[in-house]
């Protein structure tokens, strides 16, 4: 076991760890975990007060877990863990998963390690002491051998530049970076932008206490019903009781959700079969058209369809105007941008205090000091809600923004595509490890399993290096395109390439357009654990060098 040390550099001092983790979100905090429990120092930086990373900062209202949701979206490593916490939603409020976060934070004794209000603005390798050098803008200076960026795959908000937005006098407010102090809509007009999850979360909340609301809509969606229901005691004696059952199934499932994929096509049933069954899945609600569905709804256009028309029509049907309602309809293959649990999102169309703008045909030309000005009219407004998003995937990594061998900042390596090996590494970056980065399943997984998974992944690495005494690790620039052309043929086979979405990166003006996730989770595992056995295949070390940093003893 090494001990964190101070040495003297220049003026400042310096503190050296083992590991250094950027982020105290979901994988922040299993990171910094597994790294103790493998007898390390380490330190982890977070620019927010607290843990939580993302649902710290998520605190619009009506945010939810919107995918599978309580008690299989949490940790898995502690059987101790999941047997005393006692989810009682299945798509569990940002608080309760906050609660839940706050929880293993103490239980763990996670905190005594994390600097909070502190935000990492240089981390820089360096090639004598084959380390990482980080600076803060609280004036640390740190080092480390390794550097773990859990910078989030959906923390870097996307802000529209829109012309005079900044000149608007009224309050405004990104979902993602919503305030701690509650927010009143109360007797004001209040416009949004954006339906995608948050939009869709948020607008329905807002619209029952605003006095009016103006949704500005760039890409109609398609929603299914949230679903949530009380997590009984029941629902946790089993899963409890048959916890290593159900951890096994996580394991092998593709999307890390307990669940039995249907091996049946869309086109084996009759239109009424299948209209039967879509009926069952729209009232049980969640994700469970994609997890235990048709299994060809994101590779057959046919198949794909026939969802898409039948939630068409449940759209239909539940908008009472006509005109609205056509607006509403999504035409792009459905679950090809992010599916979107809603909660009476469709029903707040019918009500008399909201109004949407089909920018498609109606676009936005500028704001004023009071006002959203659209090409066919002035809407004044009190507030602004921005649910734009993300610059997601690859966005907090550029923010970042590391410094690799001889200085190469990540924003030029990244230049024309998110080069990495494994969704784990970059080359020219030796010894730095990404956990959700492009070309993994990120968020196409159950995240918090996904963390646990590649941070052990990246503990056996570690522990490799230490045992054949190499002082780095990176990829080639062969595995890394292997890895790129590994990623795209998986994504060509579906429709997902084929909708412009933030999974394409088609959300941030510039971003490189394509699909960078690794579609297909549990075969990611065992791709990136066959890599391992094979002695770490595709990468190059260095041996580790007499001034290294005293590392892993
Ligand atoms: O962001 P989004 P989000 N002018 O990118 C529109 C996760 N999540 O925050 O579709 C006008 O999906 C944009 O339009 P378009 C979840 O994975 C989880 O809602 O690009 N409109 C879109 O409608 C989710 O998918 C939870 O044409 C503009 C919207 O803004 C992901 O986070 C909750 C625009 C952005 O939708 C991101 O969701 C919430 C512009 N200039 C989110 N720029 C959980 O509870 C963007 N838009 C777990």
């Amino acid at each position: 076991m090494t001990s964190t040390h101070q040495t003297s550099q220049g003026n400042g001092s310096t503190e050296t760890y083992d590991a250094i983790v950027i982020g105290a979100g979901v994988s922040g905090m299993y990171a910094l975990h597994h790294l103790r429990e493998m007898g390390l120092s380490v330190r982890v930086y977070d620019g927010a007060t607290d843990v939580g990373g993302t649902w710290w900062y998520n605190r619009y209202p009506g945010a939810r877990v919107d995918g599978p949701g309580s008690p299989f979206y949490c940790y898995t490593f502690s059987k101790e863990l999941m047997n005393e916490w006692n989810w009682k939603e299945t798509q569990s409020e940002q608080s309760a998963v906050l609660d839940y976060l706050d929880h293993v934070a103490d239980r763990f004794d996670l905190r005594r390690d994390i600097q909070f209000e502190t935000w990492v603005e240089e981390a820089r390798y360096e090639e004598n002491s084959q380390s990482w050098a980080v600076k803060t803008n609280t004036g640390v200076s740190a080092s480390a051998r390794f550097l773990i960026c859990a910078v989030g795959a959906l923390s870097t908000a996307n802000r529209p530049d829109i012309p005079g937005i900044n000149d608007f006098q009224g309050e405004c407010y990104h979902t993602g970076s919503w305030p701690h102090e509650p927010v009143s809509f109360k007797g004001k007009r209040v416009a949004v932008i954006g339906t995608g999850s948050s939009g869709v979360q948020s607008i329905p909340e807002i619209a029952r206490e605003a006095d009016h609301v103006t949704v500005l809509q760039r890409t109609p969606q398609f929603a299914f019903p949230c679903g949530n229901r009380p997590v009984t005691s029941d629902d946790l004696a089993d899963a409890r009781e048959n916890w290593d059952g159900f951890r096994a199934k996580m394991y092998s499932n593709v999307t890390g959700f307990p669940f039995d994929a249907r091996e049946r096509s869309a086109l084996d049933d009759t239109p009424e079969e299948r209209r039967a069954l879509y009926e069952k899945l729209w009232e049980r609600g969640s994700f469970h058209f994609f997890l235990d569905g048709y299994s060809d709804i994101a590779t057959s256009e046919e198949a794909n369809n026939s969802l898409a028309d039948f939630v068409r029509d449940k759209i239909r049907e539940t908008v009472k105007d006509p005109n609205t309602a056509d607006k509403l309809m999504p035409d792009h293959f459905v679950i090809t941008k992010r599916p979107i649990l809603d909660n009476g999102y469709f029903e707040t169309f019918n009500r008399e205090n909201v109004t949407l703008i089909d920018l498609r045909e109606d676009p936005i030309q500028h704001f004023t000091t009071k006002s959203v000005v659209t090409q066919n009219g002035e809407h004044d407004i009190d507030m602004l809600v921005l649910a734009t998003g993300y610059d997601a995937i690859s966005g907090s990594m550029l923010r970042l923004n590391p410094k690799g061998r001889e200085g190469v900042p990540l924003k030029d390596r990244w230049q024309d595509r998110f080069h990495n090996y494994l969704g784990l590494t970059i080359g020219g970056f030796p010894n730095l490890f990404m956990i959700h980065g492009p070309g993994s399943p990120g968020v196409f997984y159950n995240m918090p399993l996904g963390a646990e998974r590649q941070m052990e992944w990246i503990g056996h690495c570690m522990s490799h290096l230490k045992e054949q005494n190499l002082g780095t690790i990176e990829p080639t620039a062969d595995s890394e395109e292997a890895w790129a052309n590994e990623v795209n043929g998986i994504a060509s086979f579906t429709l997902f390439p084929r909708t412009d979405s933030w999974w394409t990166g088609a959300n941030i003006p510039g971003k490189p357009r394509y699909f960078s996730a690794y579609l297909g989770g549990s075969i990611y595992y065992q791709r990136i654990s066959d890599m391992a056995k094979n002695g770490y295949e595709g990468f190059e070390f260095e041996p580790a060098r007499d001034n290294a940093e005293d590392s892993i003893a």
